[in-house]
């Protein structure tokens, strides 16, 4: 097998203007996106991604999950092929580029090697995951998930969303529930391509981000009850008050995140009191606790204190509280093999490059468990991301899916 050539690089106007392309399907008010999942922007974004694979050449398979596998060939049927690709679905004020560049660099590469005529051994297989975001469905990677035998398919159609619709009837109802079975596919790797998220790259002025490891995760959803009463006429010793109880349990859990510092980062950013009337003293208060940090046992202790000082506070202001651990994974080592492919792309091409952990999840972090994985990151504007201002210029863009190319292609073997 040849290694790829440094001539060997991806056509960046055509990715972006995809990119720009499918950034017009569910626009945000602000210049992002607003593509959540299992939504009719979703659906519409699918199908353009389907019919530039198609156009491509490739053959479309589903899952019952709702996971996109377009396959391209190589010269050994049965070889494993080599997945590459991410998510198209976004956060409600999401950016153009968070997941939706890995999925498309994936496709760009599919229409690189069409270009030059190039086959490889293995097949190549690009991929889109349903629901990486957790925003309506908690958890995050939630179809990744159930992929890795992480989570029970059943439990993944039972989730809802605050409107009390489940992922699977929303699945149904825009038509993207397929046949094969989730996780039936075999990987000989798998590759993804994600902007950082963070600010590390841009301030470091390196191109490209080799990720080793990514930050564990747990989301700690907290319901506190106290009583519904009058903002008036009720003394304020007789209150029993959900909203203060949370509001000093968030600056708890701020303090615990920075007791763990430089690493460790901790915050809430699903929040929901009942009933949210102007002048009823909230009886009930609904949050999810972010904790994350590379390191397992600080994950596990800042769990540990946000339940201990959770209940000090409810003792103190006659609260009760319930805790529901409702998503998290371990801190993840990618594939050695896989980040040295990566590596030596970002040599060979002459890119500026560094180690990484990644600060997000990612459906790269699921899919570890069960094949050979390892992530590309670029930069991003101020590290921005989550936020419809997320930017990344075009040349990040071209170079981290020059990155996942060499890598990709490398791996699956390319024949002279
Ligand atoms: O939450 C995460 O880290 C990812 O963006 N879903
Ligand atoms: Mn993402
Ligand atoms: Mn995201």
């Amino acid at each position: 097998m040849a290694t790829p050539g440094a001539n060997l690089t991806i056509d960046g106007q055509r990715l972006w203007d995809s990119l720009m392309q499918m950034a017009q399907i569910g626009p945000g008010v602000a210049g992002g996106n607003n593509r959540q999942t299992l939504t009719d922007a979703d659906a519409e974004g699918r199908a353009l991604f389907q019919s530039w694979c198609e156009a491509a050449g490739c053959t479309m398979g589903v899952d019952q999950m709702g996971n996109m596998f377009a396959r391209r060939e190589g010269s050994d049927p049965d070889a494993l092929p080599v997945y590459v690709g991410s998510h198209l679905d976004t956060q409600p004020t999401g950016g153009k580029f968070d997941g939706v560049l890995g999925v498309l660099g994936g496709l760009e590469i599919i229409r690189s090697l069409n270009d030059m005529n190039i086959r490889t051994r293995h097949p190549i297989v690009v991929t889109n995951f349903t629901n990486e975001e957790g925003t309506r469905f908690a958890p995050a990677m939630l179809a990744s998930g159930v992929f890795a035998g992480i989570h029970t398919q059943d439990w993944a159609y039972a989730r809802t969303d605050a409107q009390g619709k489940s992922f699977g009837d929303e699945l149904d109802r825009i038509g993207w529930r397929g046949e094969e079975e989730v996780g039936a596919r075999q990987m000989h790797a798998f590759f993804e391509l994600h902007i950082e998220q963070g600010p590390i790259l841009e301030s470091e002025g390196r191109d490209i981000g080799v990720v080793t490891h990514g930050q564990g995760l747990s989301w700690m959803q907290v319901t506190l009850t106290g009583k519904d009463s009058h903002t008036g006429s009720t003394p304020m010793p007789m209150r029993r008050n959900a909203a203060l109880g949370m509001a000093r349990v968030l600056e708890k859990v701020e303090e615990i995140a920075l007791s763990h510092a430089p690493h460790a980062v901790g915050a809430a950013g699903h929040i929901e009191v009942y009933p949210n009337s102007r002048n009823v003293i909230p009886g009930r208060a609904v949050f999810t606790v972010d904790f994350r940090s590379p390191d397992l046992s600080v994950i596990q202790d800042m769990e540990a204190r946000l339940q201990t000082e959770t209940m000090a506070i409810c003792d103190a202001i006659g609260l009760e509280a319930e805790f529901e651990k409702v998503g998290g994974f371990d801190p993840v080592t990618f594939d050695e093999t896989c980040v040295s492919a990566v590596r030596n792309a970002a040599e060979r091409l002459g890119l500026s490059h560094m180690n990484l952990i990644s600060g997000a999840g990612h459906d790269a972090c699921w899919i570890n468990r069960v094949a050979p994985t390892a992530m590309v990151m670029c930069p991003c504007v101020d590290g921005l991301s989550h936020n419809e201002a997320e930017e990344i210029s075009p040349e990040w863009a071209a170079a981290g899916t020059n990155v996942l190319f060499h890598a990709v292609v490398e791996t699956a073997g390319i024949l002279e």
